[in-house]
This record gives structure tokens, sequence and C-alpha cells, in this order.
């Protein structure tokens, strides 16, 4: 293959001095070369982006906004076999996957914010004060500025606009910088966003790596007003200390370590099918997946078994074939982390229910990145296993007593992005819900999502929450405007 991603900045694709490769995980080949920004280009697309916001876009109002965007989706739609393919390229992911939800949901962040904004009121008061003066408040909602949005690999296309889309809804200009292992669907995007007519520097892409490069030279630029990132909780803090002298506005969605609880009382079988979904799904690499489970000793050994047979039935291979259900990790290199983990296990005496081991093929997947769907038992809560994000298709499953105890335990965590709850006792959910220490907390599903709804985690998991109005609040600032009535 011999696709060739460029920058595209000030409205213009542009080359580079270096390249870097874009490997397939699924057997190693090359997909594309990618032209590396250099300092002065990350420059270059801060500069338009600061250009930009004073210029045409600065005088759009968000009901014209928001066509562009809608325009922009619909061109995102007729262009979607190239979305999913060049989304399949960069990650492996099973075909299904990529064409029900990351490309869909693409899309669907630019639509969904176009619409929000149209029914978002602005706030205003009639105030009088002790002395009797009385006066007309009201806000001014502004954009932040240039937004400098950092994405990861695990959803390449639904994760960036899902930054993306707010920050262009309320008027901010944007330097994106995707994940170096998949640049592909935002390369497609820049097309698009070039096709449907935004004005030159509203939206700039710039390619490369996070450290001493693209990354840190976005965070650092004086030129950038605020960063959201999604990534890695580590990079997260290298980010606020890049954004610590400048007081930036940060908005982080970080890495967690998700407890699924299944109590007594819960539907055994709808259980055993959400964890492994919540654990497998993406091979494990969503943030939100499901890497402690924690039975109740009554349903430990029935529930154990169950989701080993979940786990076998969770075919690996290519993308494109139909039986395929997962995929490879996203690298060799990410396949080293999980494979290490898995030694440290195995060392420390854990049981491997199934799994534990990279597939054999005996053709070119051999090159590639794949583990398969792993369910480990026997290890302490204070194991690593059980204390750092994985990001990879395994789980570890203990049992615990009662309720008390495993909400203790749940809890025990640096991370807090998401749990899940398995009861069929309404009361229970309640309970046990609120008493959670996590962003999100899902009782008897995982992963089903509204976008208006707030998003985000505790400790080390983030910090603010994006979605709906949760965005807005992000994305743009009020500033208030008072006026002596007299
Ligand atoms: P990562 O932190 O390694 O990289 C994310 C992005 O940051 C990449 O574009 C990378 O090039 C860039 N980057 C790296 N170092 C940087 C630096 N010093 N300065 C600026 N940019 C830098 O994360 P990843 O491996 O791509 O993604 C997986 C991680 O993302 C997991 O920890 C996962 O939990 C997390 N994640 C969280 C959410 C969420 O919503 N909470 C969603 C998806 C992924
Ligand atoms: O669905 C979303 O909006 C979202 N932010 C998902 C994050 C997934 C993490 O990998």
């Amino acid at each position: 293959m011999n696709r060739r991603y460029l920058a595209y900045i000030d409205g213009q694709f542009r080359e580079s001095d270096q390249w870097f490769d874009d490997l397939s995980p699924v057997n190693g080949e090359l997909v594309a070369r990618v032209a590396r920004a250099s300092q002065d280009q990350v420059d270059e697309a801060v500069g338009a982006a600061r250009r930009a916001l004073s210029g045409p876009w600065g005088s759009l109002s968000p009901a014209q906004r928001a066509a562009l965007l809608h325009k922009l989706a619909d061109r995102m739609a007729e262009r979607e076999a190239e979305f999913v393919a060049a989304e399949i390229a960069d990650t492996g992911k099973s075909m299904p996957q990529v064409r029900t939800i990351d490309i869909p949901r693409g899309t669907a962040n630019f639509r969904f914010f176009a619409d929000l904004i149209k029914n978002v009121p602005s706030e205003a008061w009639h105030t009088t004060t002790p002395t009797g003066q009385k006066a007309l408040h009201y806000t001014v909602d502004k954009p932040l500025g240039v937004v400098a949005v950092i994405a990861p690999w695990n959803l390449p296309l639904l994760l960036a606009t899902w930054k993306i889309a707010p920050a262009l809804i309320c008027g901010n200009t944007v330097v994106v910088k995707p994940s170096e292992e998949t640049p592909g669907s935002m390369a497609l995007l820049a097309e698009c966003i070039d096709e449907v007519g935004f004005p030159p520097g509203v939206f700039n892409l710039v390619h490369g790596f996070g450290p001493d490069c693209v990354g840190q030279w976005l965070t650092e630029h004086p030129g950038v007003d605020a960063v959201t990132f999604t990534g890695e909780s580590k990079t997260g803090g290298a980010i606020m200390k890049a954004v610590a002298d400048g007081v930036k506005p940060v908005s982080f969605e970080l890495g967690g370590k998700n407890a699924a609880v299944v109590f007594e009382d819960a539907d055994l079988d709808k259980a055993i099918a959400g964890v492994a979904r919540a654990a497998f799904t993406n091979c494990g690499q969503v943030c939100l997946c499901t890497e402690r489970v924690y039975v109740h000793r009554s349903l430990y050994e029935r529930f154990v078994a169950g989701l080993a047979e979940a786990a076998k039935g969770y075919v690996v291979g290519r993308p494109e074939d139909t039986d395929t259900v997962m995929g490879p990790l996203i690298s060799r290199q990410h396949r080293d982390k999980v494979l290490g983990y898995l030694e440290r296990a195995r060392a420390d005496g854990a049981t491997f229910v199934t799994g534990g081991e990279v597939p054999q093929f005996g053709d070119d997947r051999d090159q590639g990145a794949f583990v398969l769907p792993t369910v480990i038992t026997g290890l302490a809560d204070d194991h690593p296993v059980n204390r750092e994000e994985i990001f990879g298709p395994l789980c570890h499953v203990a049992p615990f007593d009662d309720e008390a105890e495993v909400i203790a335990r749940a809890n025990d965590s640096d991370y807090g992005l998401a749990a899940a709850i398995w009861t069929e006792s309404l009361t229970r959910a309640h309970r046990v819900a609120p008493r959670i220490e996590a962003g999100l907390v899902w009782v008897n599903t995982w992963y089903l999502r509204d976008l208006n709804t707030p998003f985000g985690g505790v400790k080390l998991s983030g910090i603010g929450r994006e979605g709906g109005l949760h965005s807005l609040g992000f994305y743009r600032e009020p500033s208030t405007v008072c006026i002596a009535l007299d």
C-alpha cells in the first residue's frame, strides 16, 4: 500500500522532510508513510488557527457553524467506506465494530453538537442591590481560542471528533494531533473538511509523536489557549506540567482500571455475556473495559467457567473475515507490554483459566500483534495485574462475600473511570452505584452511551467532564455583562 498522510495547515496539505511508517498490527505490513510535522509547521498551524479565530470563523453565528458541521458529517457519510478502510488498516479492528461503532460515532459527534448548540439558552438576571440599585446582568459565551486536541489510538475517529466537534461548534479553532499509531482517519477528516469549505486555519492537522516532538511542542506552545487530551494518565501528568506556566485549561480523559461486580442476585448468563463484552471488546483496548471482576462466592465457580467459555467463543482473526470478533492489539510494542503482565501473573502463581497466549496462525498474521482473550484468577488485589491499567484482552476474576467488602475492594484503585454492577435488585443497584468511586457506573450493561451525559473520570482517570452541556462548559467561557438600569 502506498498511502501518504500529510499535515493540513491553514487550508493546505503539507509535505515534510521527515516521514514515519504506519504499520498494520495484523501482519506488520506498511499501511502508509506519514509526514511528521516539524516544529516550524506546528508554529504555522497554531498561527493559522489564531488568525482564523478573528477571521471569518469568528463572525459566523452558531447556526452557521452548525450548518457547516452537518455538511461535514454528510461528506463523511458519503466517504464512509474509506473511513472504515483507513481505521481498519491502522487498528486491525473487526469490520462490524468499525462499521457500527467507530465511524458512525465520528459523524454522530458532529451532528450531535451541531444540534445541541441551537437550543442552549444564555443566562440573564434582573437584580436589585440592598441599596436599591437595579441592574440587568447577562452572559456572553466566548470560545477559549486555539484548542490543541491530542488523541489516542484506541478509537481514533470517535475520540478525536468527540473533542473536535464541540470545540468547533463553540467557535474555537483547533490543531489536532492524532496518535502516531493511527493517523489514517484524521487524514481523511482533513480531506472532508477541505472539501466542504471550512475557512482556512479553523481545522489544522499535524502528525507526529508525543514527547520531544509534535505533541509536546503543541502543548508547550504559547499560542495554544487550551488542551483537550485523551490518553494515558502519565501523559496527562506531562501535559499538565507543560501548560502549568500558562495556567491553561485542560480537559483530560485518562486511563482506567475498571471493576465489574457480580452480585449473588445477578442474572448469571447476562452477567457473563456482559463481562465478556466489557473485557474483550476492541481487544480490551477501551478505557472503559473491565479488567477487575469481583463475583459473589456463591456464583464464583459457575461464573469463571462461563466467562472462560465465552472468551473461547471470541474468534481472533483478520478484520475482514466474517467470523472475526477480535482483532490484534495496536502494535507489537503494546503486545510486549501486555505479555509482560501475563508473564508476571504466571510467575506469581496465577491460574490461567483460558488464554494467556499468542495464537499461532501459520501465516502472515504471525507477524501481527495478536493475544488470545484471557481469564486469570488467584492474584491478590494489590498485584500489579489488579492495580495497573493493562489495556489488553484480559481480566482477573476474584470472589467476594459481602456488599461492603466488595465496594471497598472496587474503590481501592488509583483510577476511577467506570464500573459495572450486575444485580437484579433495584434497591441494591441504587444503593451501591453512588458509592462506587467512578465517573460512570453501569447497571446490567456496559458501554451504553448517550452523548448528553457527562463523561470523565475521578482520581488518575481524568479532569473534567465532556458530553452535551458539559462539553460546552469546557469549550466556551461565559463573560458577564452588567448594565445599570437607573
Ligand atoms: P498516550 O498517552 O500514550 O498517547 C495519547 C496521545 O498523546 C498520542 O497522540 C501521543 O502521541 C500523545 N502524547 C504522548 N506523550 C505526549 C506528551 N508528552 N505531550 C503531548 N502529547 C503526548 O495514550 P495511548 O497509548 O495513545 O492511548 C491509550 C490510553 O488512553 C489508555 O491509558 C487509555 O485508558 C486512555 N484512554 C482514555 C480514554 C478516556 O476517555 N478516559 C479514552 C481512550 C483512551
Ligand atoms: O463514547 C465516548 O464518548 C467516549 N469518550 C468513549 C471513551 C472510550 C475510551 O476508550
